[in-house]
């Protein structure tokens, strides 16, 4: 990419409306308007000053959104621009320093025991690409404006992990004790004096089924896990949504019931709308089938006529991706997509593109998945209080001008 496309780039991740070319943009002055426009958006947190804030949107010192159509071409996602979600301030640095000397209790095994990152290199290793993806990704679309972040598509990224199998874990500790259903993951964040731990800290139980694919991961996308993503040690549960993946493991363990944690109880629950969350109602767990277009048009500008490459994101959820149909017509009609790259197994996403020719006129683009189990992507939203799970096809779609 020439420095003239990358400021075009740039610029068109801003949404300045564009007119001319982009020598004439230089020739205008262009550069000075980026360091504007950076000196009004808000700071990346120190944790994560390192991130490429010309992909990413802060909304605030815990929360950084991919824009849309800065996920990339090459499937995974690049670590500087991968969302971050903290519920808490995260733990010091100075963690990261030494990550082979963290330290993660294994509880509701036969032989309980306390292992670092060192031990757990011994005893097994495996690599998974998945997607991570906040339960509230697409929450910015529910015109209830539910509280929480208000993301659209870029609490989601696709990375690969590294580390050893939980269920290796468990059998070097002579195996899962009798009678445990759920497996519950701790956060190793430092909790404020003189409060309920219950109350703020992040602890999540998951059915024992989902250790089977699950990780006490020390790498992400092939080096060690940084802070803002939960190094030195994360536990990681393909298919389950973000809130699931604890950051900072300091604890994992077998139990009889779900966690205490409030987070548990009364956070991340499909709350009817109206109603106050509570523990009868479902948490959210595994994810859904689920894509969206990237290209063009994610800058809400003006997309040239001709032939063009509709390009985008599905994934399965819980399940591996079965195909992808695109509308240019908000759905009236749908034509099938190829899917492209490689397939980086059932838990990862695939890019889609529809090579299609786009005369001057408005079009609405839209995407719609279908997983290997045959669940297509719902046009609609699940109304729910916490703004979970939205993967509406039709909220998803862009709206876009051919000139
Ligand atoms: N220890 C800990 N783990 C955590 C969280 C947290 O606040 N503390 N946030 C969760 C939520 S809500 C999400 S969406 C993901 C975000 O992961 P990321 O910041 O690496 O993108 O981490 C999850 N794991
Ligand atoms: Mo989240």
């Amino acid at each position: 990419m020439t420095l003239d496309q990358h400021t075009l780039q740039l610029a068109r991740q801003r949404r300045w409306v564009l007119k001319g070319t982009a020598g004439a943009l230089a020739a205008a002055g262009l550069g000075s308007w980026t360091q504007g426009a950076r000196a009004q958006a808000k700071p990346l947190p120190a944790f994560a000053s390192w991130k490429d804030a010309n992909s990413l949107i802060v909304h605030s010192t815990s929360t950084v959104e991919t824009r849309r159509g800065a996920f990339g071409t090459g499937i995974v996602t690049p670590a500087d621009r991968l969302y971050i979600r903290n519920n808490l301030t995260p733990p010091d640095a100075s963690i990261v320093a030494a990550p082979d000397a963290w330290r993660v209790e294994v509880a509701g095994v036969a032989q309980p025991m306390t292992l670092s990152v060192g031990q757990l290199k011994s005893m097994g290793v495996e690599t998974v690409a998945m997607v991570l993806q906040c339960s509230g990704n697409g929450r910015g679309f529910f015109p209830s404006k539910p509280s929480g972040t208000p993301w659209k598509v870029g609490a989601a990224g696709c990375v690969v992990w590294t580390g050893v199998p939980v269920r290796a874990v468990a059998a070097a500790l002579g195996g899962v004790a009798d009678g445990m259903r759920f497996m519950t993951g701790t956060g190793g964040e430092k909790l404020p004096e003189g409060v309920d731990a219950n109350a703020v800290v992040v602890e999540r139980s998951l059915p024992l089924g989902a250790m089977d694919d699950a990780l006490l991961a020390w790498e992400m996308n092939g080096a060690p896990i940084p802070l803002a993503h939960g190094g030195p040690l994360r536990l990681v549960v393909p298919g389950y949504s973000g809130v699931n993946n604890i950051k900072y493991v300091k604890r994992l363990a077998f139990t009889a019931g779900e966690s205490q944690a409030k987070i548990m109880s009364h956070g991340y629950r499909i709350t009817p709308p109206g109603a106050k969350a509570d523990p009868s109602q479902p948490s959210v767990l595994a994810m859904e089938v689920k894509s969206w277009i990237e290209s063009p048009g994610a800058d809400g500008g003006t997309v040239a006529r001709g032939t063009t490459q509709i390009v985008g994101l599905a994934f399965g959820g819980a399940r591996a991706l079965k195909g992808v149909e695109v509308s240019i017509d908000g759905g009236q009609t749908w034509r099938e997509a190829k899917l492209i790259g490689p397939d980086l197994g059932r838990y990862a996403w695939r890019q889609f593109v529809l090579q299609a020719d786009l005369q001057p006129g408005s079009y609405t683009l839209a995407s719609r998945a279908t997983d290997a189990a045959g669940n297509v992507q719902p046009q609609q939203r699940m109304e729910n209080t916490g703004g979970y799970n939205n993967n509406s096809w039709a909220d998803h779609a862009l709206k876009v001008t051919v000139a």
